[in-house]
């Protein structure tokens, strides 16, 4: 049977959910519009080739050269593990194997917030912010775009941060630093650890 692309995953929580700190029409259009029309759009770039069997890990990697399957493949795999990373019970701080790797990379997690933070802010247009695992440690970095550090085999990113002004704009206007103050109120550190776990290093 021939596979039909890939599909937009549902939430794990409505979305008045993540609110006050994302509110809930920012969230439908980001997800019902944003997330869908990259799904859409990779799905057209790769029905009927030789790329629509393979897994959005190796597609993105093995075909960064193509516009089309990086950006809307990028925009893809992004927004899914952003989704996967908020909750309506987030916020805290991470425990566990986590907690301490964070400690080892970054001395506090305070610290980590803060070297995130500066990472998303000083992006400048459209990108990503990320906590990457890498060689066995932690480490952050952004990216421009639907870019994300699996692409140029930098690291594997736990946690993301959607910094594009359709992520924001209309809660936040272009106050970005008040965007990422709020968004850790929603960051579900235990989903965070799951993905930390499940790197193999
Ligand atoms: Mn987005």
């Amino acid at each position: 049977m021939k596979i039909m692309g890939f599909e937009l995953p549902e939430l794990d929580y409505g979305y008045d959910e993540l609110e006050p700190h994302i509110d809930a029409e920012t969230m439908e259009l980001h997800h019902s519009k944003h997330h869908a029309g990259y799904t859409a759009k990779l799905n057209a770039a790769i029905i009927d080739t030789d790329m629509d069997d393979m897994p959005i890990e190796e597609l993105i990697v093995e075909h960064f050269e193509n516009p089309a399957v990086r950006n809307n493949g990028g925009g893809y795999w992004n927004h899914c593990l952003f989704w996967k990373t908020m909750g309506p019970n987030g916020g805290g701080m991470p425990t566990g194997k986590l907690a301490a790797a964070i400690d080892d990379s970054f001395g506090s997690f305070e610290s980590m917030k803060e070297q995130f933070a500066n990472a998303a802010m000083t992006r400048f247009g459209s990108g990503w912010a990320w906590l990457c695992v890498s060689s066995g440690t932690l480490s952050i970095c952004s990216t421009g775009n639907q870019d994300n550090p699996l692409m140029t085999s930098e690291g594997i990113p736990i946690l993301g941060l959607d910094v594009w002004e359709h992520a924001y704009y209309k809660k936040f206007g272009p106050g970005r630093g008040d965007y990422i103050d709020s968004w850790w109120n929603v960051v579900d550190w235990s989903a965070v650890s799951q993905n930390f776990d499940d790197c193999k290093f």
